[in-house]
């Protein structure tokens, strides 16, 4: 094992910090936005694709890849980065969120929790042993604890209770993986919309000892101005000198927002989905390429992107290719939207180690506020 994991924190502007995550598969660049790959692929994208969006990790699913193709199989043909050819490092996570917002008839109990696969409905059981046991068997470079969360608004005692049970599963997770050099183990904060439980989360959390944090519970239902007033406060109460990771999130304002608070990694589906549903990113806001206006239009789509999306064709084709369900319309569109991500992590590494963060936050509104050309 020559490099085993570690981060470095190289420049910090107000709670805004940019950085180095280092692994035996590859740097991660922070803050990072991982592209997500749930089924082993980047939907639309080839591999290399994707890395030449600028993607320096993907996140995979436990809870996907368990059901279809199974983990033991991806392990038998080699692990997840040989059986997808990404050979940089892949964040999965734990399956329990996603069980419970897309598997049926499921039971928790302090053990786990049951359910059936929304593929064929067959019964399975995840708990934090068998979680960690599949994202060894995935090969993942960063595993993260099993865990699971209310959609908020809830009553206290909901998120209190589920909290609770979440760092049992915690402590679970931490001794079922173990020791293992070069792969990493993320904690998972939780305690909803509530500071004294968010602060309880972290304290067990830290107490346990991970080699970076994960902020969950939030994106799920409360609304932009709730997740900023968590993030006042939750990302502080964990520790500065290993990487913090906001699951699912999100919008670029959300991660603009996020980074201010002290937020060095992001997932999200909104890039690569909104891609296959029509909608670009630019600076200038969201371009629907459905809409009629666009039919006879020979400029880029975004003059100032260099992908192959914009640089190599005009929005009129963007929308032809789109209104004939075209597959190149996934796959320009989705390369656009993870270049535009990636363009816009590249921006808020550069302005927080030069110190001028404020200023770039201040420019992405401005350019938002004119609209699409
Ligand atoms: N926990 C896990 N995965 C998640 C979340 C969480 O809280 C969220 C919440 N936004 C998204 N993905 N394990
Ligand atoms: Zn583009």
């Amino acid at each position: 094992m020559t490099q085993r994991f570690s981060f470095a924190l190289h420049a910090t502007d107000g709670k805004a910090r940019t950085g180095m995550i280092s692994t035996p598969r590859g740097e991660i660049r922070t803050p990072a936005f991982m592209p997500v790959g749930t089924a082993a692929t980047v939907k639309a994208m080839m591999p290399e694709s994707v890395r030449a969006t600028g993607a320096d990790i993907l996140l995979g699913n436990t809870y996907h890849l368990m059901l279809r193709p199974t983990a033991e199989r991806i392990d038998r043909l080699g692990g997840l980065h040989k059986f997808m050819n990404w050979d940089r490092p892949i964040l999965t996570d734990s399956g329990g969120f996603q069980v419970m917002s897309l598997a049926d008839l499921r039971k928790l109990t302090e053990e786990g929790v049951t359910f059936r696969s929304h593929v064929d409905g067959s019964r399975h059981m995840l708990t934090p042993e068998r979680s960690m046991e599949i994202q060894k068997l995935l090969g993942s470079d960063i595993v993260m604890c099993f865990d699971e969360c209310p959609a908020l608004p809830a009553p206290r005692e909901r998120i209190a209770e589920s909290m609770r049970l979440s760092m049992r599963w915690a402590a679970r997770s931490r001794e079922a993986f173990g020791d293992r050099p070069g792969h990493a183990l993320f904690g998972i904060q939780q305690g909803g919309d509530i500071e004294d439980l968010r602060g309880e989360s972290a304290e067990k959390l830290r107490g346990i000892g991970f080699d970076g944090y994960a902020v969950g519970g939030l994106a799920v239902g409360e609304g932009q101005e709730i997740m900023f007033k968590v993030l006042d406060y939750a990302p502080g109460m964990l520790p500065e000198d290993k990487p913090r990771y906001l699951m699912g999130v999100g919008k670029p304002d959300d991660i603009l927002g996020a980074v201010k608070r002290g937020i060095d990694m992001f997932d999200c589906v909104l890039p690569s989905r909104s891609g296959r549903t029509g909608q670009a990113f630019t600076r200038r806001g969201v371009v629907n390429i459905k809409n009629a206006r666009h039919a006879d239009d020979p400029r880029p789509l975004d003059e100032s992107c260099s992908c192959p999306a914009c640089s190599q064709y005009s929005r009129a084709y963007l929308h032809h290719v789109f209104r004939s369900q075209e597959i190149i319309s996934s796959m320009l569109l989705t390369w656009h939207n993870l270049h535009y991500y990636q363009v816009l992590m590249q921006g808020i590494r550069d302005a927080i180690a030069a110190g001028r963060f404020d200023a770039f936050e201040a420019e992405f509104h401005a350019a938002r506020a004119m609209g699409d050309i």
